[in-house]
């Protein structure tokens, strides 16, 4: 049984929909020069192939999808504010006030029909001035930066937000430094110890700002994302245990401090025999102690883990990757499915921590096609992504029962919008089709997909009607 004040919903990232990429005052993202996701090359300016530039036009038509929204009965929406919108340079004193106030007219369209705002500070699209000019987060003035940008919009949005997320999946940074860490040096010519001293930075930043918040307002909840994958052992072969073990802990690490406020030991150690060196600034040890309410995640897949060279053959995954697990199907661009993952990192969260979990990212991004629908209107016949819900939210129900206090669930891309990976709009995940394509053709009409129906019914129902 779902607990009645379930927060059911969906998300979305401003860079990924937004478009209007220099309207009002808007400063550049590092996304406005990713026209191909963390794979391609990235260009200097924006370039017209870059998807993101127009979004879904979201900037323009957020009144219509919010009520789309409000109609499907969402209790909560994920979206993230684009910090080069409010500090287009990201180092200013001073914010931008238009940029402000388009956020101001978000959530407040959001309040007129009862739907609570979740938003992420900082969702891969920090300002690309501080990503020339500083070199990201391996720079310590970014915590000064974002203390500002956060210490505005907490002020700005005291009474019209509640929950807050400090960084979208922040143990990303170890894959993509670039997208996640907007960190300039080419990933090949970092070292481990700049890296770690870039996820120091974040995580002391994280912190300052759970305290911040709660200096501005009490009341305000604020939790940590991560990009949660279990990682499973490829065989029972002890070895491969402990090495599933082993690459866990580089990710559980971010959890452990944003929870427990300080480094666990299993790093300590990796860190001692990877000679890796890690500054802490006076005062960090301190900082960190600011321990988050509640912790976030996405969940896509799961992947296996196996200390035989031979078979340690990585496939995809979300941004991370792994190596397959033979047991499982995967999405046309080969993202393992596992809904029982769900329910096991569920209870691998709350074993550890006891804090509230969100589930704020889950769903499937596949290619949709466009029908009639009868009725004289287009729609698309998504039952492979009912599917794939139903069968996760399943699980969170298995969850929920074995004891886990859950929060809520956003699902991701609610609405059609542009992949953060490979920055296309044919990997759809919305309940709502956007009439968009690749290569920029398309009304930017939206349709309700089958799935629309189907979540209203799950929403009315709280879970009952699966
Ligand atoms: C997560 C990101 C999102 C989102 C999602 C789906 O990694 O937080 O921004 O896009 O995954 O990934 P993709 O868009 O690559 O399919």
């Amino acid at each position: 049984m779902f607990p009645e004040n379930f927060l059911w919903g969906g998300a979305v990232a401003a860079n990924q929909c937004e478009g209007a990429y220099n309207a009002d005052g808007k400063g550049l993202s590092i996304q406005d020069v990713m026209p191909h996701g963390i794979k391609g090359a990235r260009t200097i300016r924006p370039t017209e192939d870059n998807m993101k530039l127009v979004g879904i036009d979201f900037y323009h038509r957020y009144k219509e999808d919010i009520k789309l929204f409000a109609e499907m009965g969402f209790k909560v929406f994920r979206t993230s504010i684009a910090w080069s919108r409010i500090f287009p340079r990201g180092d200013e004193a001073e914010p931008n006030e238009a940029g402000l106030v388009f956020y101001d007219d978000l959530f407040d369209e959001c309040h007129k029909y009862g739907i609570e705002p979740l938003v992420t500070l900082s969702h891969y699209e920090t300002p690309l001035y501080l990503s020339e000019h500083y070199d990201g987060w391996v720079n310590p003035k970014m915590i000064g930066f974002y203390e500002n940008y956060v210490t505005t919009v907490f002020k700005r949005y005291k009474d019209k937000v509640k929950y807050w997320l400090t960084f979208n999946e922040i143990n990303s940074i170890l894959n993509s430094p670039f997208m996640s860490g907007g960190i300039n040096t080419p990933k090949e010519e970092l070292t481990e110890s700049q890296l770690y001293q870039a996820i120091h930075h974040e995580m002391v930043a994280s912190a300052s700002a759970v305290k911040i918040a709660h200096e501005i307002n009490p009341d305000f909840q604020v939790g940590c994302m991560i990009l949660s994958m279990p990682v499973y052992p490829l065989s029972p072969d002890p070895a491969d245990v402990i090495q599933a073990m082993e690459e866990s802990h580089l990710h559980d690490m971010f959890t452990e401090i944003h929870v427990r406020g300080e480094y666990p030991g299993y790093m300590k150690r990796y860190m001692r025999e990877h000679n890796i060196e890690v500054a802490f600034a006076p005062g960090d040890e301190e900082i960190l102690k600011n321990t988050v309410d509640f912790i976030s995640f996405s969940y896509y897949v799961s992947v296996c883990a196996t200390a035989d060279e031979e078979k340690n053959i990585r496939g995809e995954g979300n941004l991370l990757g792994g190596v397959p697990n033979p047991t499982l199907k995967a999405s046309e661009w080969g993202w393992q499915i596992d809904p029982k993952g769900l329910r096991y990192i569920l209870n691998t969260f709350w074993d550890k921590y006891r804090k509230p979990l969100f589930i704020v990212e889950n769903g499937l991004g596949a290619k949709d096609e466009l029908v009639d629908d009868g009725k004289g209107g287009k729609t698309v016949n998504d039952d492979y992504r009912i599917d794939y819900m139903r069968d996760h939210l399943i699980q969170v129900g298995e969850a929920i029962e074995d004891g886990v206090e859950v929060m809520g669930y956003t699902s991701w891309g609610c609405i059609d919008l542009v992949s953060a990976s490979t920055a296309e709009l044919a990997k759809r995940y919305g309940f709502i089709y956007v009439d968009r394509n690749d290569d920029g053709s398309g009304t930017l009409k939206r349709y309700k997909k089958k799935s629309f129906g189907w979540y209203k019914e799950v929403i009315a129902s709280n879970g009952g009607n699966l």
